[in-house]
């Protein structure tokens, strides 16, 4: 068969025209197929090249020069619209995917604990780094623990400085909301034998009307120790260590002496505050004998003391607010900034 020179050429140029169409119309899945069929061993442009050894010697340069081109054409065109499809796709991904950090996204308000409920959980952190445990007690109490077994018998005076709310249970009087974290002490002593180191936060009740520094339902802190050999130095020291871990160093506070039917001594502690009036924080004393006694404590071996310090009041000193009416306004503007 004779091959002609020009014709091959002419072939070689309208090969390379028709695969650069076909590439150009190509998505990247046909492109795949299309380099076996355009460029592979049996493609049109592969037979031409062969064909070349049946030119003349003299021909063979240009016609070889012009074969050569169009591969190398249709290799290129290949080789570049595989880039392009490459880079459409990834374009694609990255718009699909694109996350616009601009867009102002409304927060959702998770809320927070109360005030009063941070102040507690502060309160226990401080006294479990001083080696204490933390008890729980009922707030519907027998008037025993609230009152009998801390050494107010009935009728005992001392009852009346405490306005009792009493729970229409069991004989009249002998079921009441707890007016103190007090009867908390009992319920641990006769518990657990001494050493004991133990703090009682929660909720007391009283028919006390509200005021600035006053509500029927506020929240004490009571602490309990009885170990050998503990002395009212051991309270003071234990009552400065806490408040100053609580208010941090340079508040100013008193203790005077006060009397509770459970204590002896016993004693109130005051903080001055901001404005220079000095505040209640709560009472405290040693334990009376006759209380470690009902609990099956021997006074002659054991000692210890007590102390039932206010919480709504130690967070208002600390935040500096003058109503304690204000922690349960239910304000928002108010609790938010606690
Ligand atoms: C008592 O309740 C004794 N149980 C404290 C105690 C414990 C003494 C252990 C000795 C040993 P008092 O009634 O003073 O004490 O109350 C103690 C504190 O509770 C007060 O100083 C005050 O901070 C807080 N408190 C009392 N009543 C209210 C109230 N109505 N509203 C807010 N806080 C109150």
């Amino acid at each position: 068969m004779s091959v002609d020179a020009r014709e091959l050429t002419a072939e070689a140029s309208s090969l390379a025209a028709q695969a650069t169409e076909a590439i150009a119309a190509a998505d990247a899945e046909e492109l795949a197929g299309l380099r076996s069929t355009l460029l592979g061993k049996s493609s049109q442009l592969t037979s031409l090249r062969r064909s070349l050894g049946k030119l003349p010697p003299a021909e063979r340069p240009a016609a070889g020069r012009a074969v050569t081109e169009a591969i190398a054409s249709v290799s290129a065109r290949f080789e570049s619209r595989l880039a392009e499809l490459g880079e459409r796709k990834l374009r694609e991904r990255l718009e699909s995917e694109r996350l616009d950090l601009t867009e102002i996204v409304e927060q959702p308000d998770v809320g927070r604990l109360h005030v009063v409920t941070q102040t507690q959980h502060r309160l226990e952190d401080v006294f479990c780094g001083m080696g204490y445990e933390v008890a729980e007690g009922p707030e519907v109490e027998t008037e025993w623990h609230n009152f009998v077994a801390l050494n107010f018998p009935p009728g005992h005076p001392a009852r009346d400085m405490y306005d009792t709310l009493y729970v229409n249970y069991g004989e009249p009087g002998s079921t009441l909301l707890r007016t103190h974290t007090s009867p908390v002490q009992i319920r641990v002593m006769q518990a657990v034998p001494p050493p004991l180191y133990v703090v009682a936060p929660g909720r007391c009740f009283r028919r006390d009307t509200a005021d600035a520094t006053h509500m029927p339902v506020f929240h004490q802190i009571e602490g309990l120790v009885v170990d050998k050999d503990i002395s009212l130095g051991d309270l003071a020291g234990t009552i400065e260590a806490f408040t100053t871990a609580y208010f941090g160093p340079g508040f100013t506070s008193r203790l005077r002496p006060s009397y509770f039917p459970f204590t002896e001594p016993s004693a109130e502690f005051d903080v001055a505050r901001p404005d220079g009036a000095w505040l209640e924080l709560g009472g405290c004393g040693m334990i009376h004998p006759a209380v470690l006694e009902v609990c099956g404590i021997d006074p002659e071996v054991w000692s210890g003391f007590a102390f039932g310090f206010g919480i709504d009041r130690l967070a208002m000193i600390r935040f500096g607010i003058d109503d304690l009416r204000d922690f349960w306004s239910n304000d928002a503007r108010f609790l938010e900034q606690f």
